[in-house]
This record gives C-alpha cells, sequence and structure tokens, in this order.
C-alpha cells in the first residue's frame, strides 16, 4: 500500500452567502410587497419608463402598463448617467410624481436609491428601492438601504460574477433586512456590437439552485434593443424567472433616457398578451 490520500470530497464547498444560500430556504422564499408576491406562482411584471421626465409621461405610461396588467411601476428620479451632461432626472418632483402615480392608478413603486444621502428620502416614496448596476458593491449603501427595512432590488454589477451579486445581496441580509429580490440586467462582454450588453440567462437556474431570494430578469438593459425586449422577456420567464423589470415609454423615440431600448405601452400590451398565453405552459400565472 502506499500513502494515504484523502478522498476527493463529493460536498460543495461551503457557500460565503450564508444567509442567501438555497439551503437555509429549500423551496425558495417569497417577498410580498403590499398586495403583490415574488417568488410565489405568478410571475410579477415592473413597467415603466427608465426616467420620469413628466406628469403626462409618467401617468399616460403608467395607466398603460396598469392596463397591460403590470403590478409595478418603474421610473428613475435619480439617474446615474456615464456622461455627466446627461439627463440626470427630476429627483424629488419625480418622487411626487411617483406618488401620484401610484395613487391614482394602484401600482407600486420601484425607483433607484443612488447616493446613501437620498436613502431615507427616496424610501419615504418607494414600496421597493433599487440598487443600480453600477452601485451593487457600494456596501454602505446597502447597508444604508436595507435600514429603511423596505424590500430592495439589487441589479447585478454589469461587471460582477453571480457570488459577488449573491454576496452583496448577503451585505443586505446580514443588516437584518430579508426583502431582497436579484435582478439580472445583462453583463458587459466582448461582443457589444448588436446588444448593448449580454443577458446572462444562465443566472437564473444558478441563481435558482443557489439561493432562495426571487430572481428578476431585465432584458432591457440585457439587449439594450427595444425589438429584441419582447423575446428576451419570454426567454426569461421560461428559463425561470419570478418577475420582469420592462422599460416602456409612451413615446420611445422622445424618450430622454434608454429610448432605444424603451418599448411603447402597445409593444408592452401584446408582450403581456403573450406572456399571459405562455404562462400556462410553464406552470406560472404572469401578472
Ligand atoms: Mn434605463
Amino acid at each position: 500500500m502506499g500513502p494515504t490520500v484523502d478522498a476527493p470530497s463529493c460536498a460543495l464547498p461551503s457557500r460565503p452567502y450564508r444567509l442567501a444560500d438555497r439551503a437555509v430556504s429549500p423551496s425558495g422564499t417569497t417577498v410580498t410587497v403590499g398586495d403583490v408576491t415574488f417568488g410565489g406562482s405568478h410571475v410579477v411584471v415592473m413597467a415603466g419608463p427608465c426616467a420620469v421626465e413628466s406628469r403626462d409621461q409618467l401617468l399616460q405610461t403608467a395607466r398603460a402598463v396598469r392596463a397591460a396588467g403590470a403590478r409595478v411601476l418603474r421610473g428613475g428620479a435619480f439617474k446615474p448617467r456615464t456622461s455627466p451632461y446627461d439627463f440626470q432626472g427630476l429627483g424629488r418632483d419625480a418622487l411626487e410624481l411617483l406618488a401620484e402615480a401610484r395613487a391614482e392608478t394602484g401600482l407600486l413603486i420601484v425607483t433607484e436609491v443612488m447616493d446613501s444621502l437620498d436613502v431615507e428620502l427616496v424610501a419615504r416614496y418607494a414600496d421597493i428601492l433599487q440598487i443600480g448596476s453600477r452601485n451593487m458593491s457600494a456596501y454602505r449603501l446597502l447597508e444604508r438601504a436595507a435600514g429603511t427595512g423596505k424590500p430592495i432590488l439589487l441589479k447585478r454589477g454589469f461587471q460582477s460574477t453571480i457570488r459577488e451579486w449573491l454576496l452583496s445581496a448577503e451585505y443586505i441580509l446580514a443588516h437584518g433586512n430579508s426583502r431582497v429580490l436579484l435582478c439580472e440586467r445583462g453583463i458587459r462582454t466582448f461582443d457589444a456590437e448588436f446588444t448593448r450588453n449580454t443577458l446572462d440567462l444562465n443566472a437564473v437556474p444558478v441563481l435558482k439552485q443557489e439561493t432562495h431570494l426571487p430572481v428578476i430578469v431585465d432584458p432591457s438593459h440585457g439587449t439594450g434593443r427595444a425589438d429584441l425586449v419582447p423575446t428576451m422577456a419570454r426567454a426569461a420567464v421560461a428559463a425561470g424567472a419570478d418577475g420582469l423589470l420592462i422599460e416602456v415609454h409612451c413615446d420611445p423615440a422622445s424618450a430622454l433616457c434608454d429610448g432605444k431600448q424603451s418599448i411603447s405601452t402597445e409593444a408592452f400590451g401584446s408582450l403581456m398578451g403573450e406572456l399571459r398565453r405562455l404562462g400556462p405552459f410553464l406552470g406560472r400565472a404572469v401578472a
């Protein structure tokens, strides 16, 4: 007999994201906000403009997405733009308009908080706080947002691995806030000729194994192209996503932000019809 060698362990390597670990809740966690539940039998659709631009723009879009079956209205008040000369958002005025749209339509509000200094302000208006892709690793911001007790939509950093993303979620969970939604929104790859980002749908089944948290897909930023959004939205639902985040504008050609990837209210209505028909084949209802 030669020297003894330890047999390779077949056990999974221990996961560093202790609270996000699927083992904590093997059947998955649901996150309930108002009358909307993420992670259950329904695929929840969140829709609206990239940025709140005006009262008319927001209300017109909100009414249309509500009529088509969306449950949550998205709309940026504080916009992290690549150029400091681009439209930066209407700030507090946008939050007031979002509140007005909620009062009229009954839609819940998801909007981004970009800076620790704005957390309390945004939390006074939002039903769900969004942490944007650029801020996924802003750990103090994550903790401040977690401390509000509001549900957090955590977008994946466009240059972040799934492990890094789950560890960012762990910051929120470890700070005592268990209501985290993970949102895949595309990552930067070598091929940006035809698409703005590469939508990583691999992440959906990977996350379903690794974590109990609900998984959302954003096909708008994931592709950067309105014409690709319906296809990738259907693909996301087929892959097992618990929700979708879609940019919709009442007049995409005039949008101040992300017009190329924003679908019209009419296209959104058609997409919702397709998703509703597709859902039963996948064991999900779409709402
Ligand atoms: Mn956008």
